[in-house]
Parts: structure tokens; sequence; C-alpha cells
């Protein structure tokens, strides 16, 4: 066996040209095989872990080089990416991170930081000025911990050293992602010097793009099979799907980014009916296969996929209530969108379980499916599916199973969410805004749902909802 080292493997040196905020499994299986595929190496990537020390304690011994470890239905292969060029803990020394960001190489900060990461009011897209974070990082602000503060120090030592500021490309699964970041960052900026605000605004650069591929957590299996495949051994793999897509608004400081097309991305004007098809149809169904299909049992996607009332309702829920109402992007058929997806969450060799998608539903329902939700509203249209998602996930966040068992519910708003009935949770305003919580239809239908989850439990819900379609 093999020890990972770039001793032992040769191959380009890589220059950090990008700063990745947030780096996990989903950045390390997209971002960065967009980046070496386009091989261009003054763009490396140095990763920063803004909380836990374990990625930087498993990647640094072996030189940050890790296998990615593809898994279709038809068997698995794999590769060792070499792009990343450090890893860096924040909590340890953010002075550390402020300096690689200032640095005049770096020209991107890219950022996959989960939902929960922006401290904004999920509703809204505001900055929530009393989150602990942003209060820390406004009265700290050379030693930040979150995101939004690390961006604005950094870019405040770089107008300060007379520098172009870097493009900050958010990456993660946020409706306008890079307009949101943009208005949080001014925000929290005007909050230290309009001045600062100011600059940010006119001479920054916040493309929003549109992400997608499948990476479930990593288990000690992937672990053995990463060795079995390469014959080095390596503590951190990353395993995802065949499928990638990557939608970028072509919107950068001075035009400065890595060819990433080389690797199939796609520069376009407006992501945004590319994020609408991801968010809603993709993101939108694992959503309710998660919270659903946890309720039943089910461990994975596909093993909800596998049960033909969950593949059936998911089925339902696309073509009934959320392909009508999504505008397809340029060029794109979303019953074969759709088609694929179907395919994708079947995919057995990927095992995604329920319980992670479940994590953080106040924080990922908006854009999924209350988007959804108010477009049928508008057009008074059924919403029956939807309404059954939504009480699949009040049930969830409810903390007992169905067998009376606790769930282990890890969502920011757990604890208050845990302590309200149905009512009370559809008036969380920060999640439903006034218009969702207000509106009696919304109410009635999610409540009728949610009584039929209590008593029959949600397998029986659920095909007793297919039923109504008739054979
Ligand atoms: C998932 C996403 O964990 C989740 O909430 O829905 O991570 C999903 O797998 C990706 O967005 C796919 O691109």
């Amino acid at each position: 066996m093999m020890r990972l080292s770039r001793a032992n493997l040769g191959g380009n040196t890589w220059r950090t040209g990008i700063v990745h905020l947030g780096l996990g499994a989903f950045a390390r299986a997209h971002l960065a095989l967009y980046t070496e595929d386009a091989a261009e190496t003054d763009w490396g990537i140095l990763g920063v872990s803004l909380q836990r020390p374990d990625q930087r304690d498993l990647l640094a011994p072996q030189d940050c080089l890790y296998t990615a470890i593809e898994k279709g239905p038809a068997g698995a292969t794999a590769r060792i990416v070499t792009c990343l060029t450090g890893l860096l803990v924040a909590p340890e020394d953010p002075g550390a991170v402020l300096a690689a960001m200032a640095d005049p190489a770096t020209r991107i900060v890219t950022l996959t930081i989960t939902e929960k990461g922006y401290c904004h009011d999920p509703a809204t897209g505001d900055l929530n000025l009393a989150h602990p974070t942003i209060v820390h990082d406004l009265e700290n602000p050379a030693t930040p911990r979150g995101a939004i503060g690390f961006i604005v120090e950094a870019l405040r030592l770089r107008r300060q050293a007379r520098l172009p500021p870097f493009t900050v490309l958010c990456c993660d699964n946020l409706p306008a992602n890079g307009r949101i970041v943009a208005k949080l960052v001014t925000a929290f900026a005007s909050h230290r010097a309009p001045s600062l605000a100011a600059w940010i605004a006119e001479h920054g650069r916040f493309p929003c793009s549109m992400v997608d591929r499948i990476v479930p957590a990593t288990t000690p299996a992937d672990v053995a099979e990463a060795q079995a495949l390469t014959g080095f051994a390596d503590a951190a793999p990353v395993v995802h799907e065949p499928f990638r897509q990557w939608v970028i608004e072509d919107d950068f400081v001075g035009g400065a980014r890595p060819h990433w097309e080389a690797g199939g991305a796609q520069f376009v004007r407006d992501v945004e009916p590319f994020e609408h098809m991801k968010l809603r149809l993709l993101n939108g169904a694992h959503s309710a296969l998660a919270y659903l299909g946890y309720l039943a049992g089910h461990e994975t996607i596909a093993d909800a996929m596998a049960d033909p009332v969950f593949a059936q309702f998911v089925e339902r829920l696309w073509r009934e209530e959320i392909v009508p109402v999504v505008p397809p992007p340029p060029e794109t058929d979303l019953l074969a969108y759709v088609a694929a997806l179907q395919a994708r969450f079947s995919n057995p060799a990927i095992r995604h379980r329920t319980w992670q998608i479940a994590m953080d539903g106040s924080q990922k329902l908006p854009q999924r499916l209350l988007g959804t939700l108010r477009e049928r509203l508008s057009r008074d249209l059924p919403i029956d599916a939807l309404a059954l998602v939504i009480a699949g996930w009040a049930r969830y966040v409810g903390g007992t199973d169905e067998n009376g068992g606790t769930i282990d519910v890890r969502d920011p708003m757990a604890d208050t969410l845990a302590a309200l009935d149905l009512r009370g949770i559809l008036d969380q305003r920060r999640i439903f805004g006034d218009d969702l919580s207000a509106d009696p239809r919304v109410f009635t239908t999610v409540n009728d749902a949610y009584s039929g989850l209590v008593k029959a439990g949600s397998k029986k819900t659920v095909a007793r909802y297919n039923a109504s379609f008739g054979p």
C-alpha cells in the first residue's frame, strides 16, 4: 500500500488563486474537479474550514491530495485530485485566513457554507443582525468567525492595499445566491464603514451560480474502497454520482477566472431559470423524500425511490405541482430533467441518507418548496402534494418518529420548532413569510395532511394521496 503524497504522485504544482470557505465533501467533489479539469495551475484552491479541524487533520498528512470516487449503477471509478494547495482552520488562526484572502494572487473566494452559514433571514434574504456570529464579527472585525465577517474584513484589507476586490462566488443552494451574498456583504460592510460598503458595491462582483452533484457523506467503507481502487491509502476520499452541472453568471472582477468550461461548466447571462429548476425540482423532491421517507423508515433516497409508494408520490409532486409552475431554462425539457432525476435518485450505489438531507429544513424550505407553493396559490391551483411535504417536515421537527423513538433533528431552529404545534410552526414568518403564514389555504391543507401523518403514518398517508389520483 502506498501513501498518498506529492512525492509519490508527481504531477502539477498548484498555486493558490481561489480561497474556498467551507471546504467539505461537496466542494471537493464539484468545484475542485472542475478546477482540476481546467488544469490552470495558478488557480489552485486553498481550503478553509470555518468550524472544525477534521478535514485539515485528515488531508494535511496526505499533502491535501484525495480520491474522488465516482459511483454509478455500473460500478465505481476513482481519480486523485491535486488542486488543493492547503487547508486552514479559521478558529485556530483567523489572521492567516484573512492574509490568504487579501493576497494579490487570490482573485476568487468561493463559498459552500450551507444555508445557515449566511446568517440571514431565509424568508427575506436580509442579514440577521441579532445572529450571534454577526454580533461577534461586528464587534471583533479583525478576528471574525463567519463567512460574511471574513469577506468584509478581507475586502477592507484589499481596499487599504489598493488591490482590486476578489470575486465572491457562492456555490450554495440558495436562490439568486450571488445577489443574496452581495446584499449580506454590503449590509454588513455598511455597519462598519459606509465608504467600504460603497467601494464593494462599485467594484465587487458576486456572480450567481447553480451547482449540482449528489455527494453523500463519506463512510468507512468508502475509505476502504478508495484504496482498493487506486492502491493509495486515503483517509478522506469523497464519493459522488456521475452527473455534475455548474451554471455560472459570467461576471468576475477583471474577467479573471479559471476556464471551468473545460470541465463542462456553462457560463450564462442569467442563472435564475437554472436555479429555479434545480432548487425546486431536485432539492424540493429531495426534501420531500427526506422527511416523508425518513418517517416511513427509509434510510436513503435510493431506498425511498425503491418503494413504489414514494416513487409514485415524488413523480406526482414533480408532474402535477412543480413542473407546471417552473419556467424551463433555455433549451431544457423539464420532463427529461425529471426523468434524469428519477434515475439519479434511484442510483443504488449512492447511499445518501434521508437524515442528512433532512437537516436544516428551516433554512431550506423557502427556496425548495415555498416558492412553488406561492406560485400555485397565486394561480389558485391545488397544493396537496406540497402541503403533504410541509406536513412531513412539521411532523419530523416534532422530534418523535412513528415508533415513538427520538429523531436527532439538526436545525438552527430545532428547539423553537419542537415546542410548537402546527399553527405555531406555520406562524414562523422567518420561514413562511407574512403571506403564507396568514393564508388560510396553507393551514387547512397542511393541517389535513398533518393529521393524516399523525394518525396513519407517512406511508399510508402518502399512499392515500397517490390513490386520490386514481390508478
Ligand atoms: C441535498 C443537496 O443535502 C441536501 O439538502 O438536497 O445537498 C443535494 O444533494 C445537492 O444540492 C445536489 O446538487
